[in-house]
């Protein structure tokens, strides 16, 4: 079950739930207003199935929001090889922590978005004026309600500039966290076990101008720690009222001498849930 939110064509934004290619069902006319709330209900896949009569509308007349409302959203990292190996190649100065973190017990954890800062889908993600080196970072995001249990998955792109991160590890919040660094969505889907997202793949591509510039494709098995292992991490000695969601890390790194550049339009797939779009602009 795939559930996001719209806006719908006058402006009032609705909780809905992916019925095909091209519809989505309103089920704020059955009166779930909030993902929020659905998500905290047990039976929140049984009260979306015995709905009758729900209307749909085109995705073409609506605009599709990201799913966060009020989480905080938070990102692993170094959870992938692929991943370990870039920041290594990024920074003698931080390359023996990347080392360390990729086998430490503790996993590398930090906080990513507010959720009102959160970009949509359709909506354009930032590079910093202040950096030279910018990639998108495709990632598997995990849902989890106020009881911290994993409740769904949707996609994220955790918005990274290398140069900045790689001159010196203290400057990984200016990295990752600056206007427009985060987008979430469209959909998260609901009811996938961890064995059965691991068989999914994710993959990013980059156009511009209309050509595609990079594209890159991995596993989501290739995340070396369990979902249960980075969810208790994340939770320990603090708690989420409205939940919260963790990107999981990238395992799709381009080459050292690609960069994003104004325009750009970056579209994140995971095979099971969909695909993430965005454009590329300055902040
Ligand atoms: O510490 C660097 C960031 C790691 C990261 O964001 C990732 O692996 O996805
Ligand atoms: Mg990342």
């Amino acid at each position: 079950m795939k559930l996001g939110r719209f806006q719908n064509s006058a402006g009032e934004i609705r909780v809905g739930q992916l019925v095909d290619a091209f519809t989505v069902a309103d089920l704020s006319a059955a009166g779930i207003t909030s993902i929020t709330e659905l998500l905290e209900d047990g039976d929140r896949i049984q009260r979306v199935e015995v709905l009758t009569g729900v209307p749909t509308v085109q995705l073409s007349e609506v605009k599709l929001l990201t799913p966060v409302e009020q989480q905080e959203v938070w990102a692993a990292g170094v959870t992938y090889l692929r991943s370990k190996k870039a920041r290594m190649e990024e920074s003698d100065f931080s390359a023996n922590a990347y080392d360390q973190v990729y086998e430490a017990p503790r996993p590398e954890i930090f906080f990513k978005s507010l959720p009102d800062k959160v970009v949509h889908p359709g909506e354009p993600v930032g590079i910093r004026a202040d950096s030279k080196w910018n990639v998108p970072e495709p990632e598997l995001t995990l849902v989890i309600n106020s009881a911290k249990e994993m409740v769904g998955v949707s996609i994220g792109n955790d918005m990274s500039s290398r140069d900045i991160e790689g001159e010196n590890l203290l400057y990984l919040p200016q990295a990752k966290v600056y206007d427009r660094s985060c987008a979430v969505g469209p959909w998260i889907v609901v009811g996938a076990s961890e064995e059965e997202i691991r068989q999914w793949t994710i993959g990013v591509e980059i156009g511009r101008g209309g050509q595609s510039v990079f594209s890159g494709e991995t596993s989501i098995d290739n995340i070396k720690r369990s979902f249960s292992e980075l969810l208790d991490y994340l939770g320990r000695s603090q708690s989420f009222p409205h939940g919260a969601m963790l990107l999981t890390g990238t395992g799709v790194v381009p080459d050292d001498d690609f960069t994003l550049a104004e325009k750009d339009v970056v579209s994140i797939h995971i095979s099971g849930i969909g695909t993430l779009e965005n454009t590329v602009i300055l902040v």
